[in-house]
């Protein structure tokens, strides 16, 4: 590599590190998670999300289909659409599929891991080890990020189009 290489790979990878650092993206076979993230959660709220951006760059589909982790009871992958003007959410019978060429983003508003029975409130800056578990790829572990409160990305700001809702008040 040339100096000037040298110096714009260093450039490179500090750009990538801003503005939260965040663990390496995790490989399962032909599938990349990226950014898995948390929020705090207020009080003594029982549930919380969990987020993470899955690209397959394979030729099949791949599918989630469990999701466990110490930190929480039970943990579902959930879906949000609204119904009658209502936001509701409901879990994935049949888990989240990944066609192949494509990143499904898990994020605030749409797609999410439903943290259920949580044993203890999430705290901004804890990391939360999960489970993932796919048809194809197979179990692989990722690390949620806990951000702030309200946080509507893994940066703890922006990054998200949708409005900022209260997760624990919706219908199930
Ligand atoms: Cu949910």
């Amino acid at each position: 590599m040339t100096l000037l290489g040298r110096s714009l790979f260093a450039l490179a990878l500090l750009l990538a590190g801003s503005p939260a650092a965040f663990a390496a993206d995790v490989k399962a076979g032909d599938l990349v998670i990226t950014q898995p993230w948390s929020r705090a959660t207020p009080g003594g709220a029982k549930t919380g999300a969990g987020y993470l951006t899955i690209e397959n760059k394979g030729s099949a589909p791949d599918r989630l289909v469990a999701v466990s982790g110490d930190v929480a009871g039970r943990i579902e992958v959930h879906e949000m659409a609204v119904n009658n003007g209502v936001m509701t959410m409901r879990p994935l019978e049949k888990g989240l599929v990944i066609e192949p060429g494509k990143t499904v983003a898990l994020a605030p508003g749409g797609y999410h891991l439903m943290l259920m029975e949580l044993k203890s409130p999430l705290k901004q800056g804890d990391k939360l080890p999960v489970t993932l578990e796919f048809e194809k790829a197979g179990k692989v572990a990722v690390t949620l990020v806990v951000q702030a409160v309200g946080a509507k990305g893994p940066g703890g700001e922006g990054g998200s189009m949708m409005k900022q809702h209260d997760h624990s008040g919706m219908k199930m």
